[in-house]
């Protein structure tokens, strides 16, 4: 409780957002770190509901798959599943389908297995770096995570229903409640993403059941796409034959049409559009602390991610200078985070700024200056650190 307190006050105080006031604020944010959540080990508490639990960033460096016991959690309001029956459980799909259906868990198991690693990150991940600051879950970079995901092919299910001819949008949602009036959590895609074959109903995450604060018993991963569209705990597919004016769609989750998603600081009036795809970002992990010694090599390591393409290279650069090729690790899919590593050698003793730089296959690449939305959205402004040399 006092760390929030003091978290707060700083936030008031609009020292937070100064930037440049308080050295290492940024990398020692001070989340109270809490193992009270069911299969969740220490995880950084953001709120207890409804729960938002941060991945501490260190466990990045562990290797590029994140474990289920450490996977971030989000939901959006506090009625959230705490137990399911599976074997009355149903995964229901209506609307615009020629036949509606009823999807047992064993009705799933039959249809063919797909199996995927891909990113999962929430729209607002490293939220807490905007400056000017936005409202809503100040995250650090720990609203993110990688996962094997086993499951079926989203277009297996609708095939079975069979979409109607015009339909235009398949809606989703899962097993938590909105209170009173407010309105149902539920996203959509276009029917053609819908059945592009890679859109997948994930029963599975690290070859374990899903975790109930994860969407037990079944997900929507969506690759590529922010995680505002994996929708846990899945039990409603609905075609539709408009597109979806749902509050979620039409309102909330609305970035820029801007490039990058950015407009000036404090603007409101912008044309807009619902979040979509990923961008590349990269990190790095070895962050060590303490001085580092002066002309010997220091060995770096990180993760990156393409978006919504793969990682094609992630590079360096010590105090501005040209940016150097890192090492990618095993490539594990386009949807995945990918190791990188690199030496660096001879470091002058005093303070030096290294940055890290990822561009994916499609030629997007992460640019050095600040972005700025009113939702925190889709930040992947270049990272850097700054190593001591003595
Ligand atoms: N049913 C349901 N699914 C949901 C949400 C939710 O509130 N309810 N939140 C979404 C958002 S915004 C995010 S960031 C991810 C978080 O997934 P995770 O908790 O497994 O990390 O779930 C998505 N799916
Ligand atoms: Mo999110």
């Amino acid at each position: 409780m006092a760390d929030w307190g003091r978290r707060d006050a700083l936030a008031a105080l609009g020292v937070a957002g100064a930037g440049l006031a308080l050295p290492g604020w940024t990398q020692a944010r001070p989340l109270p770190l809490v193992r009270n959540f069911p299969q969740k080990g220490a995880m950084l508490l953001q709120r207890s509901r409804a729960p938002l639990l941060e991945t501490p960033f260190e466990l990045f460096d562990q290797g590029i798959i994140t474990p289920n016991d450490r996977f971030f959690v989000r939901w959006h309001y506090d009625d959230i599943p705490l137990s399911v029956d599976t074997n009355a459980f149903r995964l229901k799909v209506d609307g615009a389908v020629s036949g509606r259906l009823a999807f047992s868990i064993a009705d799933l198991l039959k249809l063919p297995r797909v199996e995927l690693t891909a990113i999962n990150q929430c729209s607002g991940n490293s939220r807490a770096y905007f400056s000017p600051r936005v409202p809503g879950a100040q995250w650090g970079h720990g609203a993110m995570g990688n996962a094997r995901w086993t499951g079926v092919r989203l277009k297996d299910v609708l095939d079975r229903a069979g979409v109607k001819a015009g339909a235009s949008a398949v809606r989703f949602s899962g097993l938590d409640r909105p209170p009173g009036e407010a309105p149902w959590f539920a996203k959509s895609l276009s029917v053609d993403h819908a059945r592009d074959g890679e859109v997948m109903i994930a029963f599975a995450m690290n070859g374990q059941a899903l975790p109930m604060l994860n969407g037990f018993p079944i997900r929507l991963v969506v690759p590529g796409w922010y995680s505002t569209y994996w929708i846990k705990a899945l039990d409603h597919i609905e075609v539709l034959d408009a597109p979806d004016d749902n509050f979620w769609m039409a309102k909330a989750y609305q970035i820029p049409a801007t490039p990058r998603a950015s407009v000036a600081p404090g603007t409101k009036d912008f044309p807009k559009l619902p979040i979509n795809k990923m961008l590349p970002r990269s990190f790095i992990t070895s962050r060590g602390s303490g001085p580092i010694k002066a002309g010997a090599p220091l060995h770096l390591r990180g993760i990156a991610m393409g978006g919504a393409s793969g990682v094609a290279a992630v590079n360096l650069s010590v105090d501005g200078g040209a940016w150097q090729k890192t090492v990618l690790g095993k490539d594990h899919g386009k949807y995945s985070f990918r190791g990188w590593e690199m030496t660096v050698t001879q470091l002058a003793p005093g303070p030096h700024r290294i940055a890290v730089r990822a561009t994916n296959t499609s030629g997007d690449t992460q640019l050095p200056d600040p972005i700025w939305n009113p939702g925190g959205y889709m930040l992947n402004t270049i990272e850097a650190i700054t190593v001591h040399a003595a």
